[in-house]
Parts: C-alpha cells; sequence; structure tokens
C-alpha cells in the first residue's frame, strides 16, 4: 500500500498554507516537552480557509465505509487525531490513496474531489475542520454526477 501523504510534502509547519492541488498535505506545528506534544492550528494560517464548521468521526466500525461524495464548494482539512484510516481522493482524472495516522498532519482536499475512506483502525478518530456550514445541497453524491461537474469545470 501506498503512503502517499508524506510522499506529497506539505508547507512548513510555521509558514502560511499554500495550496496547489485539489489536495495536499498540510503539517502542523508541534510543541514538544515533558509533558507530551501540544499542536495548534489556525484558520487562515496554517489552514487556506477561515473554519467555519468543525466535525469529528469516532466509534467507526473497522469495516466501515464513509465518504462516497464530493462537494460543489466546500474545502475541508480531514485528520486522524487518533489511530488511522485510508482516505482515496479523485480529482475526476487520478485516485490517489492516502494513509491518516499523524494528527500532526492533515490532508487539504478542496472542492470537486470525490473521496472515500475506509481501513480505520480500532479507535480512530477522523477530525475535520471544514470551510462551510453543513449544507447537503452542496454534495454530489452520485459519482455520474460529480464527473459531469468536473467536465463542466475544464
Ligand atoms: C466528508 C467526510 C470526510 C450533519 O448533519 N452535519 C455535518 O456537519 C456532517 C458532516 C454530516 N451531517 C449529517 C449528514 C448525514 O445525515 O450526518 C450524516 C452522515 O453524514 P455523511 O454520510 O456525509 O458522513 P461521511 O462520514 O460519509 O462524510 C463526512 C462529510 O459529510 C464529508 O463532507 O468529506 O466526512
Amino acid at each position: 500500500m501506498s503512503d502517499a501523504v508524506d510522499k506529497i510534502g506539505g508547507p512548513s509547519p510555521s509558514s502560511k498554507a499554500e495550496i496547489k492541488g485539489y489536495f495536499q498535505s498540510i503539517a502542523l506545528p508541534v510543541i514538544t516537552d515533558p509533558r507530551g506534544d501540544l499542536t495548534f492550528v489556525e484558520g487562515g494560517n496554517h489552514i487556506p480557509f477561515n473554519i467555519r464548521r468543525v466535525y469529528y468521526l469516532y466509534n467507526v466500525p473497522v469495516d466501515a465505509q464513509r465518504g462516497g461524495h464530493a462537494h460543489q464548494e466546500l474545502e475541508q482539512v480531514v485528520f486522524a487525531l487518533s489511530g488511522s484510516f485510508r482516505i482515496t481522493v479523485d480529482d475526476g482524472h487520478t485516485r490517489t490513496e492516502h494513509f491518516l495516522r499523524d494528527p500532526r498532519k492533515g490532508l487539504y482536499i478542496s472542492k470537486l474531489v470525490w473521496r472515500e475512506m475506509d481501513l480505520f483502525s480500532q479507535g480512530a478518530v477522523c477530525m475535520v475542520l471544514a470551510s462551510q456550514p453543513y449544507d447537503e445541497s452542496d454534495y454530489f453524491r452520485e459519482y455520474q454526477d460529480f464527473i459531469k461537474a468536473v467536465g463542466q469545470n475544464s
């Protein structure tokens, strides 16, 4: 299995997030001392948008499959705060697998990217920072609708 999230790289933890594609690894700062590690995230700084919503997935069965949709406008950054999972992203042309397992590294996902999540470890916690409040009308839940929108945008 590939570990593409580590190969993509990301902005240096202290720099403003610069996004050059549909998805990108984002590295957050970490402050380590004998009491443990502390990581923080600032919207508009480490994350390339103002954070308007935070949600998290937990108690996820190890055989669960989540995602299976894309967004018209929403941008998000996905983290594995604990444990690990796979997230497969598809820009309508290329599919790439990413294994998230480091709470300091998130995966930025732009609009018009199909995502699927699976291979959750026992006790995995996925946190997502989102650019907009929840809006069901922003979803493409059918793959063909997503592909059509990609075609109209290219
Ligand atoms: C994504 C992946 C990573 C809400 O009411 N508010 C919310 O903020 C969210 C995210 C969901 N919901 C409702 C909508 C559905 O009735 O919760 C239910 C489950 O949502 P969904 O099936 O979309 O969950 P996932 O885990 O498949 O997808 C979620 C996000 O929806 C999606 O944007 O990128 O996590």
